[in-house]
């Protein structure tokens, strides 16, 4: 087992990499900038060190300051969190080469599945369903590329191999604009990523996104902990999240995630993934992959009473998984709302000191924050200041409680997206469950 953990993060997910840590009795070191001293993860841990200057770049996303980190302290394994250095498949690469372990999977596969071309591929060996596409990049074949999009049927999208999260991409509407829509998207890919190759799929005019957990013990084990809803989404920042996604039937929710476990056990995958999916007309098309742990786990824990980052843990440590897949049942209903430090009607930041906070509670009610009444939040890192999360035994329950739990969060100093929430939480076509990812775009029409 480990025994102690640096967790290369900030915020909250931070502190819930910590508290996952304690309840397993490891210690915890926490590497912070000088902006983040007051963090409240940074007082709870064993010990922390100060890594570098505000700007990103210098701190967190700081390879040799995290590595010289874990040196000085004697931490066994380095976690990554979500975003900054999480998906980095040279900094995986070098925390093993230094003699440390990383959270995560191995290098090799967080590189596979950084490339959506690799990726994609990988999946559809495995039977993982795809979208109707190029299966693999596009070349200096005009006459062929033409050829295939007219196949499948415009629209088209056009996206970069190293993209992803919605960077990197152009949907076409016609033959006409074809050519010079791939030429746009290299061009810009190239000087994005360094990597100009690009690939070509149907684009889907009206789809949810739907994605699968999975936990893999790096030796072949791979379960699967149910689906998440994360359409409802602005400029591809998901604004609630919900698990269950609803109104799925039964046989195609079933049959997808057999293909994502073989798929994990074909690359013996280690640690936690999300294979993400377009949903439409009852059918499931593989997009990409994620190798994090992600912001919206805890409507998974929720609705399967599994500990994600526990289990994180206990994988890097060498055990098995806690659970066999036949002991997984997802019972409920679970929603998340992402509360940032944000003007609502710029959605520029809103840093600065926090007056009072006050958590909501109750049955059926998580919330996971590092904020605390006189923190400050800086203005260099990313908004997210809380999430909150509703648990029912059905969909209705868990969003009652949810509007309950908004009407009571206190934030003072700071501006923040609630009150989008509070009405979002009522919205009667969200109430009937299963929107689609242009929903909130063309409700707030932008
Ligand atoms: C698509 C698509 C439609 N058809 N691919 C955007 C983010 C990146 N993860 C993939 N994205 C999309 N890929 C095909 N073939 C529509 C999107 C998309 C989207 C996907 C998920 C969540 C929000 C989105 C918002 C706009 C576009």
């Amino acid at each position: 087992m480990l025994e102690k953990v640096l967790i290369a993060n900030r915020g909250e997910i931070a502190l819930r990499v910590l508290r996952a840590c304690k309840e397993l009795g490891i210690k915890t070191v926490a590497v912070h900038s000088v902006a983040d001293k007051d963090l409240m993860h940074v007082r709870l841990s064993d010990e922390s060190v100060c890594i570098g200057p505000p700007s990103p770049a210098e701190s967190y996303l700081n390879i040799p300051a995290i590595i010289s980190a874990m040196e000085v302290t004697h931490a066994d394994a380095v976690h990554p969190g979500y975003g900054f250095l999480s998906e980095n498949a040279d900094f995986a690469e070098q925390v093993e080469n230094s003699g440390f372990m990383f959270i995560g999977p191995s290098a090799e596969t967080i590189r596979l599945m950084g490339d959506k071309v690799s990726a994609i591929d990988a999946m559809r060996e495995a039977g993982v369903p795809t979208v109707p596409g190029s299966n693999g990049p596009l070349d200096d074949n005009n006459e062929r590329t033409l050829a295939l999009a007219k196949e499948i049927g415009y629209p088209v999208i056009i996206k970069a191999a190293a993209g992803g999260g919605g960077r990197g991409m152009r949907v076409v509407e016609d033959e006409a604009a074809l050519l010079k829509a791939i030429h746009v998207t290299q061009t810009e890919a190239k000087s994005f990523f360094g990597d100009g190759t690009v690939y070509l799929e149907k684009y889907l005019v009206d789809p949810r996104h739907v994605e699968i957990q999975v936990i893999g013990d790096g030796r072949g084990n791979a379960i699967y902990l149910g689906d998440r809803d994360c359409s409802l989404q602005r400029r591809h920042q998901k604004v609630i999240e919900e698990a269950p996604a609803p109104g799925i039937p039964d046989e195609i929710r079933q049959e997808v995630a057999q293909t994502c476990i073989q798929a994990c056990k074909n690359m013996k995958y280690r640690g936690a993934g999300t294979l993400e999916f377009l949903y439409e007309d009852e059918r499931f098309y593989f997009i990409e992959m994620n190798t994090r742990v992600q912001v919206e786990h805890p409507v998974t824990e929720m609705v399967t009473g599994i500990d994600i980052v526990k289990e994180q843990l206990q994988v890097a440590g060498g055990a098995e998984l806690s659970v066999k897949q036949e002991d997984i049942q997802i019972q409920g209903h679970s929603f998340e709302c992402r509360i940032n430090a944000e003007d609502p009607d710029t959605l520029l930041p809103s840093p600065g000191k926090v007056q009072l906070f006050h958590a909501p509670g109750g049955p059926g009610v998580r919330v996971d924050s590092h904020l605390y009444s006189g923190y400050s939040v800086p203005p260099f890192y990313d908004s997210l200041i809380a999430k909150l999360i509703s648990y029912g035994s059905t969909r209705e329950q868990a969003l009652t409680r949810m509007q309950i739990a908004l009407d009571e969060l206190l934030i003072d100093g700071i501006k923040s997206n609630t009150p989008l929430h509070r009405e979002l939480v009522r919205d009667s076509e969200f109430q009937k469950g299963g929107v689609n990812i242009h929903y909130l775009e063309k409700k707030l029409n932008i």
